[in-house]
């Protein structure tokens, strides 16, 4: 359950029961006779998440994209399940441009230094925001952590969010672009599932193309299912391992400059 942004919270959700009747019959072996009798199931639960808790949230963003704009920073804010590439795409993408692009980095995780450490290894200044149990990051956690590291102007600015695909899509960092990393492992039916990310993303890399042959991930199913709640959504399919896409991927950055 999240504490920061209220999903878990019986308050903010509704709760709708299935339309069908439940009972039907079942069969069960009991002292060698089979008995028949009406079964009830548990009825099943689909939970709405509520979003009115989000206008402070959006008013510090826009304080943020007018310090952006103001610098002539490109900030750009990475989203993603837990482990679907952000910072193995990011550390090579500081590898091949920081020798002509200035690149920062905000990194959020609920624990540890690691891939804050990993882009610096990679080239570039970074700062890591720990969440502890909280599962996204705000605009205001981008706000404090802006006074600490010193950005400068002309620059790319990545924030990689927690990976997490549900409650990072309701809050606006004040970013210019979202940026959603989904992966072949996780199946082609995460449109479907988590509809508010892909409708507020701007780019969807599909990473991982090089598991493309041992897994069952239909790349048109997961483009068209996207586009029907998205229409303006662009896709760049990647490998961050062997480099496929890298190129296309430099190509919309500087698109966006
Ligand atoms: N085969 C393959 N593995 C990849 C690729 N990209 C990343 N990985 C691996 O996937 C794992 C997770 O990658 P990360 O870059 O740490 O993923 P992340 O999205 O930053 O993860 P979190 O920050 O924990 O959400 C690592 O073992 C990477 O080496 C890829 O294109 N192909
Ligand atoms: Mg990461």
């Amino acid at each position: 359950m999240c504490e920061t942004c209220g999903c878990g919270n019986p308050d903010e959700t509704n709760i709708h029961e299935p339309k069908h009747d439940h009972e039907h019959e079942h069969q069960h072996e009991h002292d060698g006779y089979k008995h028949t009798h009406p079964h009830e199931h548990a009825p099943q639960k689909v939970i709405d998440l509520n979003k009115d808790i989000l206008l402070e949230n959006n008013r510090l963003a826009e304080r943020n994209r007018g310090y952006f704009e103001g610098k002539h920073v490109l900030c750009l804010n990475l989203v993603s399940s837990p482990g679907s590439g952000k910072t193995t795409i990011l550390e090579k993408t500081i590898r091949d441009l920081i020798p002509t692009h200035k690149i920062f980095v905000i990194e959020g995780d609920q624990q540890t230094t690691r891939d804050a450490d990993r882009i610096e290894k990679s080239g570039a200044a970074a700062i890591q925001i720990n969440t502890g149990t909280g599962c996204h990051l705000d605009a205001k956690m981008i706000h404090l952590a802006l006074k600490k590291i010193e950005i400068d102007t002309n620059s790319i600015l990545f924030i990689e969010n927690v990976g997490n695909l549900v409650c990072p899509a309701l809050f606006d960092l004040g970013e210019q672009k979202r940026v959603l990393v989904i992966s072949v492992t996780e199946g082609d039916d995460k449109p479907l599932k988590y509809p508010y990310m892909f409708q507020s993303s701007d780019l969807c890399i599909i990473n991982k193309t090089d598991l493309l042959p041992y897994v069952d991930f239909n790349v048109d199913n997961a483009m068209n299912y996207a586009g029907q709640l998205n229409p303006d959504i662009k896709f760049i399919l990647m490998s961050a391992k062997t480099g496929e896409g890298m190129g296309e991927w430099y190509d919309w950055l500087e698109k966006q400059s």
